[in-house]
């Protein structure tokens, strides 16, 4: 997966444009990226850099399991990646820095993030779905879980970035396809990919299927140009080290329901085992 990785970051260096984007800060783009990873084989998770495992699980189970839109859920188990995009009790979403009101929603959305990702999880019913199917319809083609929905765009802080993922299931093991429409690629992807594998393994468990692989679609794949030096030092780590050998996923054997899974502070059914890493790059977080 680093190599996957470190190959999209430098083509995205050298073949990627230059544009404007709501943030503010520019980004260099390429406008799709494609590759896949067989979680079966190798647990997915960057090792030239640290990734924050314990943050990216949760920010998942806040999604998948509580089904949630609500920031404090991940600030009670000290998990920070949201706070910008939190409504305040006014119903303001405000910039970081100046503290202008970037968009209102009614009061009865604070300290959520309006109508995306957890809210539409649960208000689609689109687990329960996914696991019936998973779990008494082995040959269903339409598990498509959409998080795109029109009617609730507008009343979303962020619409879901990573927006669909089709479900498959192939001779016993689970295969996911995953679509992103905008891809932070220094810190929104190795966050993403890895919450993927791990929940395709917690599926993959509670459904009696062994995990398979996951395909990733990208539209607009960029890197901010205030990460560009972050990346360069990753993509020096990588030709000079190489990455090293990839940590196994530990999930509680004794787990059999989705629901079941530990999601406080400490996820103690959810483990990796042997990660080791080249240390944290920090990147810059654009609002
Ligand atoms: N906005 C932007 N600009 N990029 C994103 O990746 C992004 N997300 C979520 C919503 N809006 C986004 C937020 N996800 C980190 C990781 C994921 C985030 C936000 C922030 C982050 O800062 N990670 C650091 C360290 C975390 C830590 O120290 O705990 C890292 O090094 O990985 C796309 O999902």
């Amino acid at each position: 997966w680093d190599t996957i990785y470190c190959e999209l970051c430098e083509k995205i260096i050298t073949d990627g444009k230059r544009v404007e984007n709501r943030t503010g800060i520019d980004t260099i783009k390429v406008p799709s990226a494609h590759f896949q990873l067989d979680v079966g084989k190798e647990f997915p998770i960057l090792t030239t850099k640290q990734l924050f495992i314990r943050q990216a699980v949760l920010e998942m189970l806040w999604i998948y399991q509580a089904q949630s839109n609500d920031v404090r859920w991940l600030q009670e188990r000290n998990v920070h990646i949201w706070d910008l995009w939190e409504i305040n009790e006014n119903g303001d979403w405000c910039d970081e820095k100046t503290g202008a009101v970037l968009k209102h929603f009614d009061p009865s959305f604070a300290h959520t993030i309006g109508t995306a990702y957890g809210y539409i999880v649960k208000k689609m019913g689109l687990m329960d779905k996914l696991i019936y199917s998973l779990k008494n319809d082995v040959n269903d083609r339409r598990r498509v879980m959409s998080l795109w929905q029109d009617e609730y765009l507008d009343t979303a802080v962020l619409p879901s970035c990573v927006w669909s993922s089709e479900w498959d299931i192939t001779d016993g093991v689970l295969n996911a396809w995953v679509h992103q429409r905008s891809c932070d690629v220094p810190l929104g992807l190795p966050f993403n990919v890895t919450q993927y594998a791990v929940l395709l393994c917690m599926l993959a468990q509670v459904c009696g299927l062994k995990p398979g692989t996951i395909d990733w679609s990208i539209k607009d794949a960029h890197i901010y140009v205030n990460q560009i030096d972050g990346i360069k030092e990753q993509i020096e780590r990588y030709e000079t080290k190489g990455s090293l050998s990839a940590p196994t996923l530990w999930l509680n054997p004794e787990i059999d329901d989705f629901y079941a899974f530990d999601a406080s502070k400490d996820i103690k059914d959810i483990r990796l085992e042997n990660y080791e890493h080249m240390g944290k790059i920090r990147f810059p977080l654009a609002q």
